[in-house]
C-alpha cells in the first residue's frame, strides 16, 4: 500500500527494484481512510497482513501529535475493522514499539512483554493504543492477530533523520572533507539497536506460529547515543569531540532515557536470534556511505 505524494518519482523510489522485477504490486491507500483498505482487502484477500504503517519519527511526534495519534492509533484501528470484516481468515501482524515503555524499567534494568507501558512521547501514547487494540481484537473477535514489541532497528536504509544513519553518513562525509559538523540532541540516551533484517524476519515468525501472541524483539545490548558516535567516528579514524555540538532543536520536551529489551520468550518459542552484532549493523552501514560517497 502506498500513500499519495505530490511528487510521483519519490512515491515508490525505495522499492523501484522490486517494482521493476514485478515482485511487488503497489496500489494507493492511506491508514487514516478506512475505504482505500476495505477496497484493497475486499480484492486481494490476503493471507498475511502487516501494518508497518507509521508516522515513525519520535521527535516529529511532537511537532505533529493529532497527525501521529490519527495515524498510528486510529489507522490501526481501521485496519482492523477492515480485515475482521473483509478477510478474517487472515494472519495480522501489528508493529507494536519499545517507545510504548518509555521510562518503565524493570528491577533487573531490562524492558520484556510483562513491563508496564508509560509512554514519554505521542508517538508512544499512539503506538500503546495500536498494542491494546490489536490485543483486544484477539480477545473479542478471536482473530489471528499479534503484535511485534520491537526495539529500535536499522540497517543502510534508514532515514538520514534517525540517529544511526544521521551519525554514520555525516562521519563519512566529514571523513570526506564534505561536511564540518554534525549537530544532535541528547547524546546520553541508551537504545538498543538491532538490524532489520533480523527483526523482519522475526516478523514473519510471529505471523507464523501456531498461536497468535505477542514478543519482545531486541538485541539485549544497549548504547548510548554517545558510545554509537565514539564507535562510528572511531572506525574513520577520527575523534566524535572534534566534530559533534549540541543543537537543542534536536532534544524532545519528554526524553525517554533507556531501552534495553529482554527477547528470551522469542527466542525460546520462536527459536529467534539475531545474526548481526551493534558493531557489524554500524560498519554495514558505514560501508554504504562510504560507496556513494567515494564518487564524489
Ligand atoms: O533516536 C537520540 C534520541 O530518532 C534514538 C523509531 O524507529 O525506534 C525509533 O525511535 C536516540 C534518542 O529513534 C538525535 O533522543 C540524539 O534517544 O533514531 P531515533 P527513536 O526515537 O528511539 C523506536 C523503537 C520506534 O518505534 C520509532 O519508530 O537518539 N538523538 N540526537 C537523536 N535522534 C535523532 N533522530 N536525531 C538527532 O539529532
Amino acid at each position: 500500500m502506498v500513500r499519495r505524494n505530490s511528487t510521483p518519482e519519490h512515491q515508490e523510489s525505495r522499492i523501484d527494484h522490486l517494482i521493476e522485477n514485478e515482485s511487488v504490486h503497489t496500489e494507493y491507500g492511506d491508514m487514516t481512510d478506512k475505504s482505500s483498505m476495505d477496497r484493497m482487502l475486499q480484492s486481494i484477500q490476503p493471507d498475511e497482513i502487516y501494518n508497518v504503517a507509521a508516522q515513525s519519527h519520535v521527535r516529529i511526534s511532537f511537532d505533529l501529535p493529532v497527525f501521529t495519534v490519527q495515524t498510528n492509533a486510529v489507522g490501526v484501528l481501521n485496519l482492523l475493522e477492515s480485515y475482521r470484516l473483509n478477510c478474517p481468515k487472515a494472519h495480522f501482524y501489528q508493529a507494536s514499539s519499545s517507545e510504548m515503555f518509555g521510562n518503565s524499567i524493570d528491577e533487573d534494568k531490562f524492558q520484556r512483554e510483562t513491563t508496564p507501558l508509560n509512554p514519554t512521547s505521542p508517538y508512544g501514547c499512539a503506538k500503546v493504543f495500536g498494542y491494546n487494540i490489536t490485543r483486544h481484537y484477539r480477545n473479542a473477535h478471536k482473530l489471528f492477530v499479534c503484535n511485534g514489541i520491537l526495539f529500535n532497528h536499522e540497517s543502510p536504509r534508514r532515514g538520514a533523520n534517525f540517529v544511526t544513519n544521521k551519525v554514520v553518513k555525516a562521519a563519512v562525509r566529514i571523513k570526506a572533507s564534505l561536511q564540518g559538523k554534525l549537530e544532535l540532541g541528547n547524546m546520553d540516551g541508551y537504545r538498543d539497536w538491532g538490524h532489520s533484517k533480523d527483526y523482519v524476519r522475526a516478523m514473519h515468525l510471529i505471523i507464523n506460529h501456531d498461536k497468535p501472541d505477542d514478543f519482545v524483539i531486541a538485541t539485549g545490548q544497549t548504547h548510548s547515543v554517545r558510545e554509537l558516535c565514539e564507535y562510528v567516528f572511531g572506525a574513520l579514524n577520527l575523534d566524535y569531540k572534534d566534530y559533534v555540538a549540541q543543537n537543542p532543536k534536536f532534544l524532545r520536551a519528554e526524553e525517554l532515557k533507556y531501552l534495553r529489551g529482554d527477547s528470551s520468550r522469542a527466542r525460546e518459542i520462536l527459536g529467534w536470534s539475531p545474526e548481526y552484532t551493534f558493531e557489524t549493523l554500524l560498519d554495514e552501514m558505514i560501508e554504504h556511505w562510504q560507496k556513494i560517497y567515494s564518487n564524489e
